[in-house]
């Protein structure tokens, strides 16, 4: 019966690789021991149930995909673009407020999508991303926590503003994960050592994107792993997102929930969750079906570009779409000004950036997924060895994009953005400090993670400022591996102590100082500030209120890390040093 089975499937793995034309692995097969071989079968099996479309028609696909792409056709080539029209937001500013207020309301029709598949290979780190710590004041203070902290506040805060006659026993904010064959186990890890962090579980989902088949040449040969019978795997991108949410009914389920909105989030940008309340209002607002949240962009920066494209076949039709940065350019130059992506008078791309920060209209959505299945139109990005094209550096697969989703609308109409000014907005941890410092040097976001760090701070202190704190900058810059960085007061602001400019202003009251030196640790609904001058250490946690003058020797300081530290600290060229009183 087993043999049986085992011959069945052999001879479906064996179709398989017949139908595709892998020729050289069939030819291999014959030369492996049985066990080799059934392991193989196996595989090859899996790969054809979790490839989009099976196996033979994913082959198929990347032939007419790479042919495209050997012969330099460019997917743009039916749209003209023109410069997008946004709405822009601006913290302190009256159409910011209104928004803010708006988004509150509807952070109880929330759900928040947390996309961490990849893994922090352009990073240097060999963990998982959404461990490493947002701050290093705290060393348990990691992005997953951070995340978590901000759902949990959003319950909250949601709480308040519902009648307190209803029943609220079920009412969760939830939250989704998507993780890959590469994240996966880490996160469940991270997870159950936390205990979950006390989240519902039935309001937890955590879906897994597949691997692909990694491919040889433009015929779609299947890579081998060197020496074996195993093929190699490659993630498909972050587009497989929206099927993950269909097939598993996590985006039908939050919309029987009566959920109306769906937040992505990325896996190392805490300050994407500063422009939750705003953006959600003017996804609100405008009634869009997508919102993406945008920055200001330098030419040449490598952060894909949002852009109205005209479909020149039609020219009734148009869709707001993000153009990867290694399109951009040449788009620009064929079809709309021939400099390219220039600046314009202050100093910005008429392109702006994509953040990946991305809310959904959820009843539209579902009704979208309903019909499309969620599955995102792919793309090949193979990197040639040959001028003639014909050669890659390494392996290649199919890949998309989760931003690629206006692809999939009928009605590209809804599709909006709203920009922010980057340091309110965008500091994903990303590179190694390597390539961080050479960004840097070119005055480029070097996208390390001592950036990541500082922004982290300078967010709170520049909105501190904003609502009548004194706070004391640090004028002069230390050099950490090439990456230049002032840090002035560090102040960690959990979600749980404000969400919006509104309720920053009302947590400080009266004459607020804070010194450069200090470190200020702030969480807590009911915690509030009141003429505080601090130079020192302090935490403002549960309910209490720091006032008067506190001065004390406790210090956070970053010094400069070694060969000899962690990654968590080699990668950002600083550590911590806590000083007592
Ligand atoms: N991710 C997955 O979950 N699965 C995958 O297979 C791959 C990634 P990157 P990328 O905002 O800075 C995007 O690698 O794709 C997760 C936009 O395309 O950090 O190079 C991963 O865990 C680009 O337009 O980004 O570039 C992470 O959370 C630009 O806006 C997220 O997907 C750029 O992001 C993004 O992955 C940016």
């Amino acid at each position: 019966m087993v043999e049986a089975s085992h011959s069945e499937d052999t001879q479906r793995a064996l179709s398989l690789l017949r139908e595709s034309n892998q020729d050289q692995i069939l030819a291999e097969f014959e030369k492996r021991t049985a066990e080799e071989q059934q392991a193989f079968v196996q595989q090859v099996l899996h790969l054809d149930k979790v490839t989009p479309g099976g196996l033979t028609d994913y082959v198929l696909r990347a032939r007419r995909f790479l042919d495209d792409s050997k012969n330099n056709v460019n997917p743009f080539d039916n749209y003209k673009p023109e410069i997008p029209h946004g709405f822009d937001l601006i913290p302190g500013e009256p159409l910011f407020e209104e928004m803010e207020e708006l988004g509150l309301q509807e952070l109880s029709k929330v759900g928040f999508v947390l996309i961490a598949g990849g893994l922090g290979e352009r990073l240097g780190y060999s963990g998982i991303k959404i461990d490493l710590p947002v701050t290093t004041v705290e060393e348990d203070y990691f992005y997953l926590k951070f995340y978590v902290q901000y759902v949990k506040a959003c319950r909250e805060r949601a709480v308040a503003l519902m009648d307190p006659s209803q029943d609220l026993s079920d009412f969760q904010v939830p939250l989704c994960i998507m993780v890959s064959d590469d994240t996966y186990d880490r996160t469940v890890k991270l997870l159950e050592s936390h205990n979950y962090f006390d989240l519902d579980r039935a309001h937890l989902d955590i879906v897994k994107q597949e691997n692909v088949p990694a491919l040889l040449d433009n015929d779609g040969k299947i890579a081998l792993v060197d020496g074996q019978l195993k093929a190699i795997t490659k993630p498909h991108g972050h587009g497989d997102v929206h099927t993950l949410l269909y097939q598993n009914q996590v985006a039908q389920k939050w919309l029987k929930q009566g959920k109306e909105w769906m937040v992505f989030i990325q896996d190392t940008n805490a300050l994407a969750l500063k422009t939750i309340p705003s953006v959600l209002g003017v996804s609100k607002k405008n009634n869009w079906e997508m919102n993406s949240i945008a920055v200001p962009r330098k030419p040449g920066e490598s952060i894909g570009a949002i852009c109205r494209l005209i479909d020149q076949t039609d020219n009734t039709k148009e869709v707001v779409i993000n153009v990867e940065y290694n399109q951009l350019d040449p788009l620009l130059k064929a079809k709309w000004e021939k400099g390219g992506d220039v600046a314009s008078d202050k100093g910005f791309s008429y392109f702006p950036g994509n953040t990946n920060t991305l809310v959904f209209k959820l009843a539209e959505y579902v009704e979208n997924l309903e019909k499309t299945k969620g599955v995102i139109p792919e793309f090949v990005n193979p990197k040639y060895a040959d001028e003639a094209r014909t050669t890659f550096k390494a392996p290649t697969r199919l890949e998309c994009m989760m931003q690629d989703y206006p692809k999939l609308l009928q009605n590209k109409g809804a599709v909006g953005f709203t920009t922010y000014e980057t340091w309110y907005c965008f500091s994903p941890v990303k590179n190694n400090i390597k390539d961080g410092a050479v960004l840097s040097a070119k005055n480029m976001p070097s996208f390390a993670a001592s950036q990541g760090e500082h922004e982290f701070f300078q967010w709170t202190n520049k909105m501190l400022e904003k609502v009548g704190v004194q706070i004391e900058y640090n004028t002069e810059a230390e050099d950490y591996n090439g990456i230049k960085l002032a840090f002035g007061p560090k102040i960690l602001l959990d979600p749980t102590f404000a969400l919006t400019m509104n309720e920053l202003k009302q947590k400080f009251q009266g004459v607020n100082r804070i010194s450069k030196n200090s470190t200020l640790i702030l969480s807590g609904k009911d915690a509030q500030v009141q003429d505080l001058t601090l130079d020192g250490f302090l935490r403002v946690e549960g309910s209490n209120k720091a006032t008067g003058e506190v001065t004390n020797t406790e210090r956070v300081e970053l010094e400069h890390s070694t060969e000899a530290d962690s990654e968590v600290y080699r990668i950002r060229g600083f550590k911590p040093k806590h000083l007592t009183n």
